[in-house]
């Protein structure tokens, strides 16, 4: 962009980004119905589940009579382990990824040539609305390997003619010497361990205000605004929320634009509806729910209405961006990470916001979820900073029963705040683990 030339310049490869609404309408229509008959010719479950409801492919006639469809979980996928809703031959299959569940077996996801040219080119959007372009740096330190946050962004990276330093996760002294000797100008990785990153340049005496850092691509797990708040104000960097997941192709499923006011969803590709938890009812635009996805043109393995458990809302009206695709608030939960305690519904990001909101805490934190005597008790470590680690006993209570009162006022329960010494919490090179559950060890 220059001064002369106030409309910023877009990646070719982002033009799908801005396609007339109707139009886009209609490629999904027929991106729908082809989809739809091929899953049904050639994946067992999907055909004994349209059969069982009383459809053929031939009954899919609107972008409406999506809502007919019978939805898919995580539990088909782990009950047709490993090959079972492959809809290509192996022989067609250039690429397998896995993720693991909280139990026993992977689940397993594929992709032909198309699906791996399409995933590239919806990565090639992400950074691209991100301002990224040829000639950046991009260092990769999502973990490469079976999860597909690794791989997926260094396609796309590649894509866009970035320079890609394929670091994968962990190794912090050596990412950061790579940040500052390679004059790395973006870096991709889990919100989480880009706090961490900016903790061990901090000890190693890296400023990384003074670097050509000026992006990063954080996603994999769910991250607040005022996360977003803390890591712009300490390293002056654009953060980006990156929305994604194996069963539907890996990152790259919606990306913020600079404004930052919601995730567009690469609908040309990935259809998304909003369903009520209990009812599995369509929700309108606005409305909070479940996100619900199907893959338009994904042709190893279609997925058909997978419930992604990920809550959010479609954000009604148009963004100031340009972009026609619609936009969902940003993952705040998982409706399986919602605790119950004492008949409340808790969950971790209303946790963290109410923590962030006060001065003195760190954005490291825990919730150890304990049984006494039968009841559930959760208890918050939370990470102070030096000064209020060193400050008076007096102060530390006082910052205690300060959190505690907001955690109340959010959640609507009195919980222990515990604070901790920097450094105290375990730090993870990809998703952090928030709860730590010890009540199987309990009585
Ligand atoms: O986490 C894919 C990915 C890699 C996304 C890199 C973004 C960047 P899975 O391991 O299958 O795939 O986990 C998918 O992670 O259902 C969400 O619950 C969560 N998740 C992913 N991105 C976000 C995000 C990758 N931006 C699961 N905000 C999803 C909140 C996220 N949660």
């Amino acid at each position: 962009m220059t001064p002369a030339d106030p409309k910023p310049t877009y990646h070719p490869a982002s033009a799908p980004d801005f396609v007339p609404a109707p139009l886009l309408r209609r490629l999904q229509l027929d991106r729908l119905q082809a989809i739809v008959a091929r899953a049904y010719e050639r994946v067992a479950l999907f055909r004994q589940r349209l059969q069982a409801s009383k459809l053929t492919p031939a009954d899919i006639r609107s972008l409406e009579d999506m809502a007919r469809l019978p939805f898919t979980t995580k539990a088909d996928l782990r009950d047709t382990y490993p090959f079972g809703l492959f809809a290509s031959p192996l022989k067609d299959v250039v690429r397998v990824h896995a993720s693991s569940g909280t139990t026993g077996k992977p689940i397993v996801v594929a992709y032909t040539k198309d699906d791996v040219a399409v995933w590239t080119s919806v990565m090639v959007r992400s950074f691209a609305a991100c301002g990224l372009h040829e000639g950046d740096i991009i260092q990769n330190a999502y973990g490469y390997g079976l999860f597909t946050g690794g791989l997926g962004a260094h396609y796309g990276a590649e894509g866009i003619g970035a320079t890609v330093i394929p670091i994968s996760g962990g190794n912090t002294d050596r990412q950061i010497m790579l940040l500052k000797d390679f004059g790395v100008t973006a870096i991709c990785c889990t919100p989480t361990y880009f706090l961490h990153l900016i903790d061990r340049a901090q000890q190693l005496g890296v400023d990384l205000k003074s670097l050509p850092l000026r992006a990063g691509v954080f996603g994999a797990e769910p991250w607040t605004q005022s996360m977003r708040k803390h890591i712009e104000s300490v390293t002056n960097i654009a953060a980006f929320d990156i929305y994604g997941l194996s069963e539907i192709i890996g990152p790259g499923v919606a990306i913020e634009c600079p404004q930052h006011d919601g995730l567009h969803i690469f609908e040309d590709h990935f259809y998304p509806e909003i369903i009520d938890l209990d009812t599995g009812a369509v929700l309108p635009d606005g409305q909070e729910g479940e996100l619900v996805l199907t893959t338009l043109s994904k042709w190893a393995m279609p997925m058909i209405r997978y419930r992604t458990r990920d809550i959010t809302a479609l954000l009604p009206g148009q963004c100031p961006c340009g972009r026609t695709l619609r936009r969902m608030r940003r993952i705040g939960r998982r409706s399986d990470d919602m605790l119950i305690l004492r008949g409340v519904n808790v969950y971790p990001s209303q946790i963290e916001t109410a923590l962030l909101e006060v001065e003195g805490t760190l954005p490291h934190y825990q919730l150890i979820l304990t049984r006494e005597h039968g009841l559930d008790q959760l208890e918050v470590q939370v990470e102070v900073t030096p000064q209020v680690f060193s400050d008076r006993v007096g102060a530390l209570e006082a910052l205690a029963a300060k959190l505690g009162d907001r955690i109340e006022r959010v959640v609507g329960l009195r919980i222990k705040v515990t604070l901790v010494e920097p450094q105290t919490i375990q730090r993870s090179e990809g998703k952090a683990k928030r709860v730590i559950d010890k009540r199987a060890q309990q009585p």
